[in-house]
């Protein structure tokens, strides 16, 4: 799977915090996604700093800012600030047989989880625990 999600430019990384989800002793903590490493690296992709091009809250079951804007190589950070959990998987589509290029676990209260886009492009995104009401997209543009 690692290398499908290489291939196609995207990295998805786990960040949970600020560790609300020990709170909740009835289920194990969420393991986190290996990050993937990008298949290609420009100008100064060396460094294992990550930049957040766009910032999206989940918040009152909501995708606050549902249309982010990043470049190529940026990093779409979601930060859960509702006292629920959410997911963030692209969003294929009823009867979309592909396998989703990231799919985020239970993304805790005072999670984050961040996807790196290295293409140009549109990719949309759901929470799969409320399908109807949080959905979104991630547009690309060429660094
Ligand atoms: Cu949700």
């Amino acid at each position: 799977m690692g290398v499908a999600v290489a291939a196609a430019g995207i990295v998805a990384i786990v960040l949970l915090g600020p560790g609300k989800d020990k709170l909740k002793p009835h289920k194990p903590p969420v393991a986190a996604t290996p990050a993937v490493q990008p298949a290609v690296a420009g100008p100064g992709a060396s460094a294992p700093r990550v930049h957040v091009g766009a910032t999206i809250h989940m918040r009152e079951l909501l995708f606050q800012s549902p249309v982010a804007h990043v470049r190529a190589g940026q990093a779409v950070q979601w930060v859960n600030t509702d006292p629920v959990d959410h997911t963030v998987v692209q969003n294929l589509g009823p009867g979309g047989a592909a396998t989703p290029l990231f799919t985020s676990p239970r993304i805790p209260p005072g999670g984050t989880y961040r996807v790196v886009f290295h293409n140009p492009g549109t990719v949309a995104f759901v929470c799969t625990l409320h399908p109807t009401v949080m959905t979104g997209r991630v547009i690309v543009s060429a660094a």
